[in-house]
């Protein structure tokens, strides 16, 4: 066996077995956001001089363990332009990495069973257009030209009236995700450091100074908290109060069945959503659990709840196996959008309050955040999405557009 020499670049990641005493930027959590925003510092910016520290794996929290829906049929002008231009960068990634993540454009229906519900596609879809994005309300029969198999009626009881459709929905492979953003950054100089838990932030006169890990000491002006799920645990450490407040969201697969379903199916009032990914699962989820917790344990009652209601849809799924099931701790605000940008600590920057919601943002977050580090000012996209809404009473309600009824 002869290695082979012509293929210089290495396939995986850098590793490090020392941390530097000090870097330009340090990222706290290695899942899609912090590893793009690192990304997009090193390749926009000339910013090299950053890490990105995690304590478990790249990709294991939510961004390992989501649904992989993209869209952009938001409620709020603000979310409607931000997810749109998320939409836009998906288009080029997998060329700009030189990695497949199997994006595939599958067409997103948001099935109405009652009346308001379909004023609320009508409001989605106004507000859609408005700013350019590919929404309409359509009826149930264009439903059952896209997906055949569907029961009208979900077993009598929730008829189908109606629908908002959104060409650009999408899947992607949410791992490969990760990994293009973590090698681009590591090619480019960015330190990827797994295993490494940060423990503490060292704040002195209201600024940024440091980092605690548990691998060392890290001197730093700038830190970028990007850990979804652990947020609160991170807030802490700077004693910054924000309303996010931990439910688990769980999902679960099938086993592989061959393509029968092409577009991406939600149904708030039976609080499911349905995809069929490229390898033939049924990728299945449902409401958030309706209580705060901050653990990735998944249930029995979850299961239950879930298949009845796919099968008041799809009854000939009734012997197809459930193959796994797991969940992921979502950092939910009140308004359902997130919180982005700058804290009242100097240096500390927050990219947090991602939800169930958070997947399909990945590669806008990493632009708007590198920016707004690198000028120390919000990104004109993200000033929707300020910590301060909360003290101004400025809410950015995106509830209507949550996917499924939390
Ligand atoms: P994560 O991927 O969670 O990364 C944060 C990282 O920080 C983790 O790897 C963690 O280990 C690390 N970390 C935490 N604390 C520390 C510490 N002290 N030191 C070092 N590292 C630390 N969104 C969509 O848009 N579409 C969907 O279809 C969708 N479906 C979902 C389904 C489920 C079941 C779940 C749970 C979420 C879903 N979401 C969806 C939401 C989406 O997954 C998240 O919003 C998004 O992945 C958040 O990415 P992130 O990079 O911010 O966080
Ligand atoms: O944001 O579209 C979404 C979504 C679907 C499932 C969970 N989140």
């Amino acid at each position: 066996f002869a290695l082979n020499k012509k293929h210089p670049e290495p396939r995986m990641f850098t590793s490090h077995n020392k941390l530097k005493s000090s870097y330009d930027v340090v990222i706290i959590g290695a899942g899609g956001h912090g590893l793009a925003a690192a990304y997009y510092l090193a390749t926009e910016h000339g910013i090299k001089n950053v890490c990105v520290l995690e304590k478990g794996y790249i990709g294991g929290g939510n961004t390992g363990r989501n649904t992989t829906i993209i869209r952009s049929n938001y409620l709020t002008p603000e979310g409607v332009k931000f997810y749109d231009e998320s939409v836009r960068l998906w288009q080029d990634l997998s060329r700009d990495f030189d990695l497949n993540l199997f994006y595939a454009n599958r067409g997103h229906f948001t099935l109405a069973h009652t009346d308001s519900a379909l004023r609320t596609m009508r409001w989605r879809a106004e507000v859609n257009k408005h700013y350019g994005v590919a929404s309409e309300v359509v009826g149930p029969e264009a439903v059952k030209e896209a997906a055949p198999m569907i029961d009208l009626s979900c077993a009598g009881h929730s008829p189908i009236l109606g629908a908002l459709y959104h060409a650009p929905g999408s899947v992607a492979r949410h791992d490969a995700v990760a990994w293009g953003y973590g090698r681009g950054a590591d090619r480019r100089g960015v330190e990827i450091h797994q295993q490494t838990e940060v423990l503490g932030i060292n704040v002195q006169g209201g600024k940024v100074k440091g980092v605690n890990t548990s691998r060392g000491y890290i001197s730093t002006n700038k830190v970028l908290c990007a850990v979804a799920g652990s947020t609160p645990r991170i807030l802490k450490m700077v004693d910054v109060r924000t309303p996010i407040y931990i439910h688990p969201l769980q999902a679960m697969v099938s086993e592989p069945i061959k393509p029968w379903l092409d577009p991406i199916l939600v149904s708030g009032s039976l609080h499911v959503y349905i995809s069929q990914s490229a390898r033939g699962e049924l990728v299945m989820g449902a409401s958030l659990d309706p209580y705060e917790l901050h653990a990735t344990r998944s249930t029995l009652d979850f299961v239950e709840g879930l298949t009845s209601h796919m099968l008041d849809m799809f009854p000939f799924l009734s012997s197809v196996k459930v193959m796994r099931q797991w969940a992921g701790m979502a950092d939910m605000t009140p308004d359902f959008a997130p919180i982005m940008g700058k804290t009242p600590v100097e240096g500390f920057y927050l990219d947090s309050g991602w939800g169930t919601w958070g997947f399909k943002a990945t590669p806008v977050c990493g632009k708007t955040m590198a920016h707004t580090l690198v000028n120390d000012t919000p990104h004109p996209l993200i000033t929707g999405f300020s910590l301060d809404r909360f003290s101004n009473y400025a809410l950015t309600g995106e509830k209507g557009a949550a996917s499924v009824g939390h």
